[in-house]
């Protein structure tokens, strides 16, 4: 594929150029393009009949609102002006998601983010500045139950694209038996203490209490022996809604899934804080302002279920199951930050 985005890694990264990608109709016409999107219809047929299996209802939800998810790491929101009023495209469906419950107990949707990333971002080869998440929530589910649940929709989506893809694959000189081996061991769940030692003990410079960021992330995949969970994120790396442990305070009841490869993360979820008053205090402690939040704030005031969700990278895991370079081969139109295209 015509690129010239396989520079080595670094932290001071270019400014990228205009042509960091590909023509569009070298991109579309490429095999290898062609190739990967057959593979990601499968892994997006293949959640489908897994949460549809299990009793989950796909729904659509909106593109725009008043407000969006604030937890987007860095990444800023992108304002439209809905006549007059000030409105935001959705970074996260987290809001929407939570307030579904209303309507069934078990819900998701393959939702369209848009997150501004920094310029950065764009020679990370894990970074769209638009992208889309296989949206899940389940009313009354633990952690541990949300984590099953990413564990089977991975397996059962791995496992079709296994099975029907072979000839894609094998195009994209995929190791399917490295793939095979991956999705049949358990997936580990690691607190995020001990992920920081590890850390440590390779020489990167991780601090406690804080994210993981995205190069430690790259780190500790590449000799990952299968998909494995980083649980108990410290507060302050995440949004209001991930739930703080009350055995635990200061820490939160979520998780990352990180590939294996060096791929880094493919999906983050939690238990979700469903108290209003809870609600209010971690907007606060956020620096997020309550009042921006009035549909949401209505809707939890007079109840919602305890609940947990999460949301999977569609490209993120489709370039670690097709085995690409880069995050933006796994899509027809890629946006990728500060770089113009279609
Ligand atoms: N999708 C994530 C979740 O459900 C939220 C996010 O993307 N920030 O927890």
């Amino acid at each position: 594929m015509t690129t010239q985005i396989d520079r080595p890694l670094s932290t001071a990264m270019p400014v990228p150029d205009a042509d960091i990608l590909p023509l569009p109709r070298l991109h579309l016409a490429d095999p290898r393009t062609r190739a990967t999107l057959r593979i990601q219809q499968a892994l997006l047929a293949g959640a489908r009949e897994h949460l549809r299996a299990g009793g989950s209802v796909e729904m659509t939800h909106p593109i725009i609102g008043p407000v969006t998810d604030p937890g987007s790491r860095g990444a800023k929101q992108a304002d439209i002006d809905f006549y007059g009023h000030h409105y935001k495209l959705m970074t996260s469906a987290i809001l929407y998601k939570q307030a579904s419950l209303l309507t069934f107990d078990r819900i998701f949707l393959v939702a369209p983010n848009v997150r501004l990333e920094p310029i950065e971002t764009s020679s990370t080869r894990r970074h769209l500045a638009e992208f889309r998440q296989i949206d899940v929530e389940v009313a009354r589910a633990t952690r541990d139950e949300a984590m099953d649940l990413v564990e089977g929709v991975i397996r059962h989506a791995v496992t079709k694209v296994l099975a029907e893809c072979a000839e894609e694959l094998a195009a994209l000189e995929r190791d399917t038996a490295a793939l095979q081996a991956f999705v049949a061991a358990p997936f580990a769940r690691i607190p995020h203490g001990e992920v920081v030692e590890r850390l440590r003990a390779k020489g990167y410079p991780q601090a406690a209490g804080t994210e993981i960021e995205w190069q430690a992330e790259e780190l500790i995949s590449r000799d990952a022996a299968a998909p494995f969970f980083v649980v108990g994120y410290p507060k302050g790396s995440r949004g209001f809604y991930d739930k703080e442990s009350t055995e635990d305070p200061g820490t939160l009841l979520n998780f990352d899934l990180i590939a294996p490869e060096g791929c880094g993360e493919l999906c983050s979820g939690s238990e979700r804080e469903f108290e209003y008053a809870k609600i209010i205090t971690r907007m606060r402690e956020t620096g997020e302002n309550p009042a921006k939040y009035a549909w949401y704030l209505d809707v939890v005031r007079n109840g919602i279920p305890n609940s947990a969700g999460f949301g999977i990278g569609v490209e993120r895991l489709t370039r670690w199951v097709a085995g690409l370079d880069s995050v933006w081969q796994a899509t027809a139109f890629p946006k990728l930050a500060g770089v113009v295209s279609p």
